[in-house]
């Protein structure tokens, strides 16, 4: 089983400003993350960011036939971005949107998610454990 790990723009950022938003964690801690609960849960996880919606859109396409689901953070292009929203139903992956904030509990236009509409579940608020939480329901999901 193969799931694939898609974070947008400024998650590289992670732990170097914020903290009281989104934790202490840096991106290295959550890459660090990904390699434990792949190695504990025994499948492959690719993981890739980027800053620009394009890419982001040339991933979720190229991932056709290549991985079993996908667990995305579109970060801000979340609020945004009709394409991202476009390339994942059109692939027809599984989907589950993380975000490490509460959104809900913060300004109005992060409450509206575009990429959501595409996504099964959504997991806002539990920091960097909320990928992992992501990564098991997939797993579930996908055995099922
Ligand atoms: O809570 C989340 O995971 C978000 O997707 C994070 C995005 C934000 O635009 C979404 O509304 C919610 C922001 C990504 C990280 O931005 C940083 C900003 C300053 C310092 C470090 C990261």
């Amino acid at each position: 089983m193969k799931i694939l790990v898609i974070n947008g723009p400024n998650i590289n950022m992670l732990g170097i400003r914020e903290p009281g938003i989104y934790g202490s964690n840096t991106f290295a801690d959550l890459l660090a993350l990904l390699e434990q609960t792949a190695r504990e849960e025994n499948i492959e996880i690719e993981q890739y960011q980027s800053n620009h919606e394009g890419c982001l859109v040339d991933k979720i396409q190229e991932s056709f036939g290549k991985v079993d689901g996908i667990v995305i953070n579109p970060a801000a292009y979340t609020h945004t971005s009709v394409a991202i929203l476009d390339a994942l139903k059109a692939v027809s992956i599984p989907a589950v949107e993380v975000h490490i904030s509460d959104v809900d509990s913060r300004e109005p236009f992060r409450q509206i998610s575009y990429a959501g509409l595409a996504c099964q579940k959504t997991i806002k608020g539990q920091g960097l454990q909320g990928y992992r939480q992501a990564i098991l329901y997939l797993k579930d999901f996908l055995q099922k």
